[in-house]
């Protein structure tokens, strides 16, 4: 399968890439007329997985933190569907930090990349495309857990 730089050059969208492996920012095609904007998704075309599950946040407090996992298999794409919210990213030897708001951005997020949310606006909806349906094993929710796999799987 082909995932990353690789799925994006192969399918010509514009991607934009982050200080972490693993996690890239994609434009998604927006249609505009005098009514609004539409933008879509499809699984395999704009996102390099099959869609599994479908989440979404809202109702969350401006101070709220969420995340603070990385996956052992899952890929996601994250969207700021209204508002806006900062994800900090670390692949275990590098940082980024990405603030999203806007909703045809979508950040790519691959397995064992550690993600933390905060900066939530007032209001805001993140939505989230999954690759598989919900699974508490594919968590690592210790930080020093990740750390050490991520290290391996790189050396
Ligand atoms: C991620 C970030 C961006 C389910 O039952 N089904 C689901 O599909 C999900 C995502 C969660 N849950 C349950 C598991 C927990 O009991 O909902 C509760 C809250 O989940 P969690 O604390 O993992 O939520 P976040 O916002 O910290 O993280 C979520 C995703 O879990 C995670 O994969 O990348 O959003």
């Amino acid at each position: 399968m082909l995932i990353g730089n690789a799925f994006w050059k192969l399918y010509k969208m514009p991607i934009h890439n982050v200080e972490v492996d693993g996690a890239y920012l994609i434009d998604l095609p927006a249609i505009t007329d005098p009514r609004g904007d539409l933008t879509f998704l499809e699984g395999q075309r704009h996102v390099p997985f099959d869609i599994a599950r479908v989440y979404y946040l809202y109702n969350v407090p401006v101070d709220a933190q969420r995340g603070g996992h990385a996956h052992r298999d899952l890929q996601q794409m994250i969207f700021a569907l209204s508002g806006s919210f900062r994800i900090l990213l670390d692949d275990g030897r590098r940082k980024a930090e990405v603030l999203l708001r806007n909703p045809r951005v979508g950040l790519y997020v691959n397995r064992l990349v550690w993600r933390e949310m905060d900066l939530f606006s007032q209001g805001s909806v993140c939505m989230v495309i999954a690759s598989n349906p919900y699974d508490e094993s594919d968590y690592y929710r210790d930080y020093n857990e990740f750390l050490a796999v991520a290290h391996a799987s790189v050396t």
